[in-house]
């Protein structure tokens, strides 16, 4: 008998990914580099289905049906490129090397074209859920050649979360659509993530509340409309007493958030696509103040000055405003994650379907959520749709939130408790709907010192003012 599907790379995602093939009846072919790692996954989980451990990288190929379908699932960087460099000369027209890790779409762009001049479908797959997801039902987001979808789709799907009986999965776009989408993927997450912590910051020190209080507040929001498995963890961790001293767990861990890259990867990707990705940058940033030891003791000791902060100081009911903040914020964090979906998808000619992101992001993956449903519906409804803003739903949500999104932000402001993740998407929200924006003083300056020309309101083409001149004339130019 011959396997349907390897998996070199028996750490723990590749070894529970090989446990779900194996679950749903596929006989998955075994291989490590470190044989120990395969041999441990048959003697503990061999009972769960059919295996073929192989020793070495010949025998686990021989070991494959054809087209042979080989998961990579090793660290992300050069040991995918080891990886790859082992296998490629061992394989056959037409057989697949899937990249389930966590790479950057660039290198999975690389390798697509590399391994496709031999004649080889290399799928960089975006996988989500972590651990218990790649076990569970991950929410897979593979790109690659369209044609390999049809040998692979299929038992990708089998192992992949399902909602209402759907799978979380679907062929994203070709070469590194799919690791590209993954990474948004998680920059959405660390928006999604700052959001609820400064909403935690604001309920704790204004609202005055303890961290179990707050827990039951995220409790009740999770069965509303910000219902999602990070409010719901986030609930779960604010229980979370310490054993040792007795304290809430958030009070005991260091407050330095730690990041492993992918939050950064997007925004240095919207930078170069020209995506205003405000609230994925805020997050990222808000990591890196955190983690900044020196910066934030050099400011302890010199005192820098701050309203210290009154409890109960805000003009409205704070836990009901502050849900329509986060509210609000988390749309526009996603409209930019969007957006920078979609601009990508127009420069490399993807042809990203953005519903079917949201859609395959329902489930398996950690911002999972009943609100990307809304968001399928707004590009099934509108596939050109410029920003999720201007959505029905989504519209009626930041109208309705707007004046307690403000006050929040004053407040925030006004007892000087940080909150970049919700000022920021507000300062974006504003200046989507401004009539006229100060671009246009930014416009003259550059004109002025650097002859770099302007647009003007009533007529086409590109002027320079003569700045040093008498008179300051115009010119067309
Ligand atoms: P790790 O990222 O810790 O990688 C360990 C695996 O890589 C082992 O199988 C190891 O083999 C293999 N490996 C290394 Br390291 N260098 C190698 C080389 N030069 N040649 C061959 N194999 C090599 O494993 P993981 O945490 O299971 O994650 C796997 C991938 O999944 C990563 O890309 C990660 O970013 C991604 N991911 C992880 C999560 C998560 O929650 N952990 C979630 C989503 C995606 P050895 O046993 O011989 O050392």
């Amino acid at each position: 008998e011959k396997a349907q599907i390897g998996v070199t790379g028996l750490a723990v995602m590749g070894r529970n990914l090989a446990r779900n093939f194996a679950r749903h009846g596929h006989t998955v072919a075994l291989h490590n580099r470190t044989y120990g790692r395969t041999k441990e996954l048959v003697d503990e989980f061999g009972h769960e289905g059919r295996f073929i451990p192989s020793e070495s990288a010949e025998d686990f190929v021989a070991s494959l049906e054809r087209p042979r379908r080989v998961v990579i699932m090793v660290k992300a960087g050069a040991p995918t490129d080891a990886v790859i460099d082992e296998f490629a000369p061992l394989l056959e027209t037409g057989d697949m090397l899937i990249d389930a890790g966590n790479a950057h779409y660039l290198d999975t762009r690389r390798r697509e074209a590399a391994l496709r001049e031999r004649g080889l479908h290399f799928v960089g797959a975006g996988v989500s859920g972590g651990e218990e997801g790649a076990l569970h039902g991950p929410s897979i987001m593979p790109g690659g050649p369209r044609e390999s979808y049809d040998a692979l789709g299929p038992l990708l799907e089998d192992i992949a979360a399902k909602v209402d009986g759907e799978p979380c999965c679907v062929h994203v776009g070709p070469d590194g659509a799919g690791h590209f989408v993954k990474m948004v993927h998680n920059g959405i997450e660390y928006a999604d993530m700052q959001l609820i912590a400064e909403a935690y910051d604001l309920l704790r020190q204004v609202g005055g509340h303890q961290p179990a209080e707050i827990a039951q507040i995220f409790g009740s929001w999770n069965s509303g409309r910000l219902g999602s498995y990070l409010i719901e963890i986030t609930a779960e961790v604010l229980k979370q007493v310490d054993a040792a001293s007795g304290k809430p767990f958030v009070d005991v861990v260091l407050d330095q958030a730690e990041q492993k890259g992918t939050g950064r990867w997007t925004v240095q990707a919207a930078l170069d696509l020209g995506v205003p990705v405000s609230g994925i940058a805020e997050s990222v940033f808000a990591r890196a103040l955190s983690g900044g030891a020196a910066e934030r003791k050099a400011a302890a000791d010199a005192g820098l000055p701050g309203p210290s902060v009154t409890a109960g100081a805000h003009s409205g009911d704070l836990t009901a405003d502050v849900e329509q903040a986060l509210f609000a914020s988390k749309i526009v964090a996603y409209a930019q994650g969007f957006q920078q979906i979609q601009a990508a998808s127009k420069e490399y000619g993807w042809s990203i379907d953005p519903g079917a992101m949201a859609k395959i992001w329902r489930d398996g993956c950690i911002i999972r959520a009943k609100f990307l449903d809304h968001i399928k519906q707004a590009y099934d409804k509108a596939p050109e749709l410029a920003t999720l803003l201007v959505d029905d739903y989504f519209l009626s949500a930041v109208s309705g939130a707007q004046d307690a999104w403000r006050r929040v932000v004053a407040t925030a402001a006004q007892q000087g408790i940080p909150a970049p993740g919700f000022a920021s998407a507000l300062a974006y929200y504003d200046g989507l709907r401004a009539a006229r924006l100060p671009a246009a003083l930014i416009q003259g300056q550059r004109d002025f010192f650097g002859a770099h020309t302007y647009r003007r309101v009533d007529k086409p083409g590109s002027f320079h003012t003569l700045w040093a001149a008498d008179g300051r004339p115009e010119v067309e130019v």
